[in-house]
């Protein structure tokens, strides 16, 4: 359908869309399910993007074509289990060898991971004189000592794979290594495409909440009148409406600046943070409204709060998003 790399341009197999045009087809990915939009954020920002962005045109030409049309899947792998919101620690680390690079070291919690073809691997390239780099690696299946468990027992986004990233010597030839960027804005710089996906997706599990519950108040019959005839339940709904639609407010000026050029990450994240904190209040106020019913199977919305946990975790935390705002608004990092 296009939605794959969908901002990405024509000439690599993929639709060229506007941000926002890209935003919207997210906000109703996820007013399905965030795991379906995770799927897509990760194909399309975190995989697609960084070959585009940072890749030769060889790679480009090789790999994003077939990735458009969901041929071949893609992963990330930034986080490890002992760095999350400080990816700079990372200890998954490359050695240059004659004619490639070998890896080692694990990664946690990968979106896609067990499904993928071609995962997009951030790791410390040692240089000489103890000097390091973070690099991007395109770490293709089946390559030997390459592994990628699936993480199981999950509450949340249980529609969506997730998975470790074992690599023990793998061996990555010349050619699959991201030539054009290195250090951490090189991760950084593909989170800011994935993020602001995010902030239109949460608004699509907000929508599909509210919309659920306001069906429901109008056929729930208690004290001999349809609930949503009480002024606390229209209340409710009322804030869900108004919190939605401030969203959604956010998300079209997001997509004017992306479109301008003129967009900050700072903004991003903004938004980011805002978006997915009212959406899991939306989905809880929505929850509530639906009584018992709520946190049965039987409708979206406990799903989607479950779901929107995770959204709020992962891209950055909450709490990160807050730090990110407040240097920006400060001038002080206040992260260590
Ligand atoms: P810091 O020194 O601030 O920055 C290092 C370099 O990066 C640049 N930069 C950015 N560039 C582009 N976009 C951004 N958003 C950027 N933020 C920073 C910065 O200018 C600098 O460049 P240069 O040229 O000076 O080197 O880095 P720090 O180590 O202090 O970290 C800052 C912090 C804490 C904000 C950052 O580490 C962070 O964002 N942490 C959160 C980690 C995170 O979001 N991980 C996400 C993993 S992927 C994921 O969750 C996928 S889920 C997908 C799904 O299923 O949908
Ligand atoms: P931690 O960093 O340990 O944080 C724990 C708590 O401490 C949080 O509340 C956090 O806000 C708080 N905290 C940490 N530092 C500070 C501070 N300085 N000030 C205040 N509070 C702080 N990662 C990938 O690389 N690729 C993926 O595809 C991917 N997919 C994911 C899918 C799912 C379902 C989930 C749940 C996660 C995924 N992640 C992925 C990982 C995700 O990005 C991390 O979980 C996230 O960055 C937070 O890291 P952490 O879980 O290690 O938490």
């Amino acid at each position: 359908m296009g939605l794959l790399g969908a901002t990405l341009p024509e000439k690599y197999g993929c639709a060229g869309v506007t941000p926002t045009a890209y935003g919207l087809a997210m906000q109703e990915l996820e007013r399905g399910d965030s795991g379906l939009r995770s799927f897509a954020s990760v194909q399309g920002s975190l995989a697609m993007y960084p070959i585009y962005a940072y890749g030769s045109e060889e790679q480009r030409m090789k790999w994003l074509p077939r990735m458009a049309k969901g041929e071949v899947i893609g992963c990330f792998g930034l986080t490890e289990p002992d760095f999350g919101s400080d990816p700079s620690g990372m200890i998954t680390c490359a050695v240059k060898a004659s004619d490639g690079y070998v890896l080692n070291g694990a990664k946690m919690w990968i979106t896609n991971g067990t499904v993928s073809d071609l995962a997009v691997v951030w790791a410390k390239l040692k240089g000489e004189g103890n000097r390091e780099e973070i690099r991007g690696f395109l770490v293709q299946k089946g390559t030997k000592g390459f592994s990628a468990p699936e993480q199981k027992r999950k509450y949340s986004l249980r529609a969506s794979v997730t998975s470790e990233l074992i690599l023990q010597d793998v061996h990555v030839p010349e050619e699959n290594l991201l030539p054009n960027v290195s250090g951490l804005k090189g991760p950084l710089g593909c989170l800011s495409q994935a993020r602001f996906g995010i902030a239109f997706g949460v608004v699509g599990a907000a929508m599909a909440c509210f919309h659920a519950a306001a069906e429901y108040s109008k056929s729930r019959i208690q004290f001999d009148r349809p609930i949503g005839g009480f002024q606390l339940v229209q209340e409710s709904l009322a804030g869900m409406l108004t919190e939605i639609t401030k969203a959604q407010l956010l998300c079209v000026q997001l997509g004017r600046m992306k479109e301008r050029g003129t967009l900050k990450p700072e903004q991003i994240s903004l938004a980011k943070r805002n978006n997915c904190e009212i959406a899991l209040e939306v989905a809880r106020q929505a929850r509530d409204v639906l009584g018992a019913n709520g946190i049965t199977a039987e409708y979206p919305v406990m799903r989607h709060m479950c779901n929107l946990e995770s959204v709020k975790t992962y891209e950055g935390t909450h709490n990160i998003h807050t730090l990110v705002l407040g240097e920006a608004v400060t001038g002080i990092a206040a992260y260590r």
